[in-house]
C-alpha cells in the first residue's frame, strides 16, 4: 500500500476513526487489516491510507460483515459494499442485527439475557466493541447493563440464574478483550484484583481491559486475595500500579484490617488505585494506604500517562 509523508500516533488514528487502539492493532495483527509503518524503535506510526482504509473497515464492520471477511477487500471493494456490489453469503454475515443507539444495544443486549442466551449476548458484545471505543463499550454498555440487571434482579424480575448466565457471558468476554494487545515487553507492569472477600470481579477486569489499552502489561491476579498474596504478586513483578476493585460487602471488619495490613507490606513508590461501588466505605484504612480512589473508569487513561511520565 502507498504510504504518504505524514504519519500519526495510534491515539490520532483512534480519534479519526471512532476505533479503540486495542481493535486496530487486533486488526492487524489477527487479520493484518492494515499495514502500519514502524519507527526505528518499533512503534506503529500511521498513514492517511490506514486512516481510509479503517475508516472502510469500520463501516463495513458495522454494517455485518465480520473483519475476517472485511480485511480481505480492497479498498475498493470496501468502498463498494454500501452499494451492495459485493455480497457474501448469508448465513457467512453476523447474526445479530446492527443495535444505533446506546439504548437499543442495551435493550438489545438485555433480551439476550433475558432468553439466556450467551451467544447472542457475547455476539452482541463482540459487534459493540468493533463499533465503540473501549470506554464506550465499558461504560456505557457493560456497566449499565449489570446495572440493570442488578435492578431487575432485586425487583424480582429477572431470576438469578439470568444474572449468573449474564456473569458468565461478561466475564469471559471482558478477560479476553484485552488479550489481542501484547504491551511490549519494556511497558510498566500492572496487577489488578479484588481484595479479601470481594467476590463482585466486573469492575476489576474493566480496569484490566483499560490499562491494556493504555501499553500496561496487565495482570489480573483473581480475586478475593489476601494481602500477603497481593504483596507478593507485587514484589516479583515489579509492578509499579496495584489496582483494586471493592464492591460488596461495604462493612467487612476483615477486609478493613486486611487492607491496613497491606499498607505495611507494600512499598512505598508503588500507586495504590482503589475504584468500585462500596470504595468510599473502607475510606480510613484506604486514606493510611495513601490509595487514589477513582469513581469513574474515565479517568483512568489520563492518570496511567500521568503515572508513566512520572509526574504523580
Ligand atoms: C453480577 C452481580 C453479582 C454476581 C457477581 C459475579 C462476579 N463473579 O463478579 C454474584 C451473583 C456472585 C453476586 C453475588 C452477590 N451480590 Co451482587 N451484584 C451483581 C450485579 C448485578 C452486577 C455487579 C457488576 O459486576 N457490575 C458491573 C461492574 C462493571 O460495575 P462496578 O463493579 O460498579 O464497576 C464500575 C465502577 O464501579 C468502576 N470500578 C470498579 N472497580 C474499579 C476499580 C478501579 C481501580 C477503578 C478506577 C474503577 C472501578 O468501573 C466499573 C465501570 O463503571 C450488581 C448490581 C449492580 N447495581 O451493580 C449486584 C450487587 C453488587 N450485588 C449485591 C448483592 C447484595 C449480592 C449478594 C449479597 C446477593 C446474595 N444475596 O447472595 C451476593 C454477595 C456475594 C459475595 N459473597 O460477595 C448488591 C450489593 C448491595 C450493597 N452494596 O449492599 C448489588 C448492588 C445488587 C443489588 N441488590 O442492588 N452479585
Amino acid at each position: 500500500m502507498a504510504k504518504t509523508k505524514k504519519t500519526y500516533s495510534i491515539g490520532y488514528v483512534a480519534r479519526q476513526t471512532g476505533l479503540g487502539t486495542h481493535l486496530i492493532r487486533a486488526w492487524e495483527k489477527r487479520y493484518a487489516a492494515i499495514e502500519p509503518l514502524r519507527t526505528e524503535t518499533g512503534r506503529r506510526i500511521y498513514s492517511d491510507d490506514d486512516i481510509f482504509r479503517l475508516s472502510l473497515l469500520r463501516k463495513a464492520v458495522s454494517t455485518g460483515f465480520s473483519i475476517q471477511q472485511a480485511a480481505a477487500l480492497s479498498n475498493q471493494e470496501l468502498s463498494s459494499l454500501g452499494a451492495r456490489k459485493i455480497a457474501f453469503p448469508r448465513e457467512t454475515r453476523v447474526a445479530a442485527p446492527i443495535a444505533e443507539t446506546e439504548n437499543d444495544r442495551l435493550a438489545a443486549c438485555l433480551e439476550q439475557v433475558r432468553a439466556l442466551d450467551a451467544g447472542g449476548l457475547q455476539q452482541h458484545f463482540l459487534k459493540a466493541s468493533v463499533e465503540l471505543t473501549t470506554i464506550q463499550l465499558l461504560e456505557g454498555l457493560i456497566a449499565p447493563l449489570f446495572a440493570e440487571i442488578g435492578r431487575l434482579w432485586r425487583e424480582g424480575n429477572l431470576r438469578p440464574v439470568h444474572e449468573h448466565a449474564a456473569t458468565a457471558v461478561a466475564r469471559s468476554f471482558l478477560s479476553n478483550l484485552s488479550g489481542p494487545y501484547r504491551a511490549e515487553p519494556s511497558a510498566p507492569r500492572f496487577i489488578v484484583t479484588t481484595p479479601l472477600h470481594q467476590y463482585h470481579v466486573l469492575g476489576a477486569l474493566m480496569v484490566a481491559a483499560m490499562a491494556a489499552t493504555e501499553g500496561w502489561r496487565v495482570t489480573y491476579i483473581g480475586e478475593s486475595l489476601p494481602s500477603e498474596e497481593i504483596a507478593a504478586a507485587m514484589r516479583q513483578t515489579g509492578a509499579r500500579v496495584l489496582a483494586l476493585s471493592i464492591t460488596y460487602p461495604p462493612d467487612d471488619p476483615e477486609l478493613q484490617s486486611d487492607l491496613l495490613k497491606l499498607g505495611d507490606l507494600l512499598d512505598d513508590s508503588i500507586t495504590l488505585l482503589v475504584g468500585g461501588q462500596c470504595a468510599n466505605r473502607y475510606e480510613k484504612a484506604l486514606h493510611s494506604l495513601r490509595a487514589k480512589q477513582i469513581t469513574s473508569l474515565a479517568r483512568l487513561p489520563d492518570l496511567l500517562r500521568q503515572i508513566r511520565e512520572g509526574s504523580v
